[in-house]
């Protein structure tokens, strides 16, 4: 251990500890901006300085290690003029359209400017040369707002093992982009949108497809329809002031009703239904010699990541389509028939935790249909705000319940939304499909959690079925690499893009470096997914009522010709 003082205050921490660690250890807080704890310690903004006796300039803190007897300041004169200047100068380059920005209120630029009290900025002059790019179906980059503090860069490179953009040029000009400044459409970014989590401003944002909703919402011509996709369910209640992974699941029919969509249902349904289809796939390809490991395909930033960046695993990916394109399909056409709505009237809205659900929906395999089967794509704070200007408190409402038939789920349908879901869910099904016998423990722990790769064996008639689970993709190329290099043998994998699954995903609600910095959100809000599986009065993917009925009335079975047509497609590099 390692003793020092921090303005005069003693404190105890182990050694390796950072200044900027220790200070919070004894409810200090020293502020920060480009230090994202774990992804972008880098000490690169200045704002975290503070004086240590006997050092020669000031120094960056969230860098600094403590030492036996050091002797810490953390607000002198010194301290606080070095900090405003620090700030003035980024606000001078800044674009300072605050009330119109989608980071108003929920800015750590903002807020530092507020905290330490800047009142005018005494620097003028040119501002650098910005760039605008919203050619990408997910993601829009505005560098007027950029403060360079890199954490989107180490968030693409080592959290994602993407590295699409990186600071380019020098000095003044330096700005962070793709490559040659091209556009992110232009390059292989797989619109995880985990850069715009991490960006402390606005200078990252998700392309904003409200008024498309809107306007349909306003177009008496059309029935709207809305899906909330499993992970929504507990973090949309953080927009409205709720706690961490508060459940909202019933409150969310409600408000969405009040919103003015016509039918509110529940991804989860189309969980069910994939978990129908890529479970006897799993089967089919393990009686008939098929290719293995079958890798789920329903997290479109990971399908896209496969594409370009593992094309020799295309053939692995499970044919079935994600959930939230599997309700597409159906609503336009079961949907359709069974109400008698013409589908070209049907509006399809889907509410997601995730950027990359846009880009998904606007691929050309997505129109099985005869239309395109999703429409639009909200993330989960597109709709918090459309919610808040129609002036619908999201705490305040009654519990609904989802429409039917598209609204009936089970626990499995839920789980999808937290890393290993998919994989738990499956394993529900294919145990009691191939058995015959019911689970005595339906939950299969050994996937759960936060650990970026896990591995479990499932004893299933006899055989052992050795599965993985990666969620982040730098964790799904360190686990494609081993089974590349033959160094782990699996059956069936589970990869989704985003740490911690969906729940972690880039349309989510936002937190500060600050909050972030003891709270691991992912892991409340799975444990929220976990409890809201675990009050569910069905649990297993072949006990939903409607699954059941949509097989019997136009499907047939899994894996038929009908269910080929409109729930599975093929990747081709
Ligand atoms: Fe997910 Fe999904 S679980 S990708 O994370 O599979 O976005 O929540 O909706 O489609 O169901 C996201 C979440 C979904 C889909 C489902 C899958
Ligand atoms: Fe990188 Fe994902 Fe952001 Fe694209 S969306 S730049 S892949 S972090």
């Amino acid at each position: 251990m390692v003793n020092l003082t921090i303005d005069g205050e003693k404190v105890q921490v182990p050694k390796g500890t950072t200044v900027l660690e220790a200070a919070r250890k004894i409810g200090k807080k020293i502020p920060t901006l480009c230090f994202l704890k774990g992804i972008n310690e880098i000490g690169a903004c200045r704002m975290c300085v503070v004086e240590v006796k006997g050092a020669r300039a000031l120094q960056a803190a969230c860098v600094y290690p403590v030492s036996e007897g050091m002797e810490v300041y953390t607000n002198t004169p010194a301290v606080r003029e070095a900090r405003k200047v620090t700030l003035e100068l980024l606000l001078s380059d800044h674009n300072l359209e605050c009330p119109t920005c989608v980071r108003n209120l929920n800015c750590e630029l903002q807020k530092l400017a507020e905290e330490l009290g800047i009142k005018s900025i005494r620097f003028t002059g040119e501002k650098h040369k910005a760039k605008y790019d919203d050619f990408s179906p997910s993601i829009v980059r505005d560098t007027s707002k950029c403060i360079l503090c890199r954490r989107c860069v180490s968030t693409c490179h080592n959290v994602q093992g993407v590295g699409v953009i990186s600071p380019n040029h020098r000095g003044f000009e330096t700005m962070v982009a793709p490559v040659y400044d091209m556009s992110l459409a232009e390059v292989a970014c797989v619109n995880c949108g985990q850069c715009i989590l991490a960006c402390p401003v606005g200078a990252l944002k998700e392309k904003d497809d409200t008024d498309k909703v809107w306007q349909a919402l306003q177009d008496p011509e059309k029935h709207v329809i809305v899906q909330i996709a499993p992970a929504v369910r507990v973090s949309l209640g953080e927009e409205f002031g709720l706690g961490r992974g508060a459940i909202v699941t019933k409150k969310i029919p409600a408000a969405l009703r009040r919103l003015g969509f016509d039918r509110v249902f529940d991804t989860d349904f189309g969980a069910d239904l994939t978990i129908m289809e890529e479970g006897h796939e799993f089967l089919e390809r393990l009686e008939h010699g098929g290719k293995l490991p079958l890798i789920t395909s329903c997290s479109p930033g990971w399908i896209k990541f496969c594409e370009h960046y593992y094309p020799e695993f295309l053939e692995n990916l499970s044919t079935c389509k994600s959930p939230q394109q599997m309700f597409g399909a159906v609503a336009k056409t079961y949907y359709a028939q069974k109400m008698g709505i013409d589908p070209s009237k049907i509006f399809v809205v889907s509410i997601m935790p995730c950027t990359a659900k846009k880009y998904e929906c606007q691929r050309p395999e997505m129109r099985s249909s005869g239309y395109q089967d999703v429409d639009a794509v909200l993330t989960t704070r597109e709709i918090a705000r459309m919610l808040k200007e129609a002036g619908i408190n999201l705490a305040a409402m009654p519990d609904e319940e989802f429409d039917e038939p598209l609204g009936i789920s089970t626990g499995a349908g839920a789980i999808f939304g937290a890393t290993g879901g998919v994989m738990e869910a499956a394993l529900r099904t294919v145990y009691e499909v191939v058995t015959g016998k019911e689970l005595e423990n339906i939950e299969f722990t050994g996937v759960r959690g936060v650990e970026g790769i896990k591995e479990a064996v499932v004893e299933i008639n006899g055989m052992k079925i050795k599965v993985a689970v990666a969620h982040g993709l730098a964790n799904a190329r360190k686990l494609l690499d081993r089974v590349k290099n033959k160094e782990a043998e699996y059956h069936f994998i589970e990869i989704m893009a985003c740490p911690g699954g969906c729940v972690g995903g880039g349309g989510q609600p936002i937190l500060s470096a600050d909050e972030r910095f003891d709270v691991d959100y992912r892991a409340i809000r799975g444990n929220a997914i976990y409890e809201v599986d675990r009050k569910m009065p069905l649990r297993k993917s072949h006990e939903n009522p409607a699954v059941q009925q949509l097989y019997k009335e136009f499907l047939g079975k899994p894996l038929s010709e009908k269910s080929h047509e409109l729930l599975h497609t093929h990747y081709t590099p």
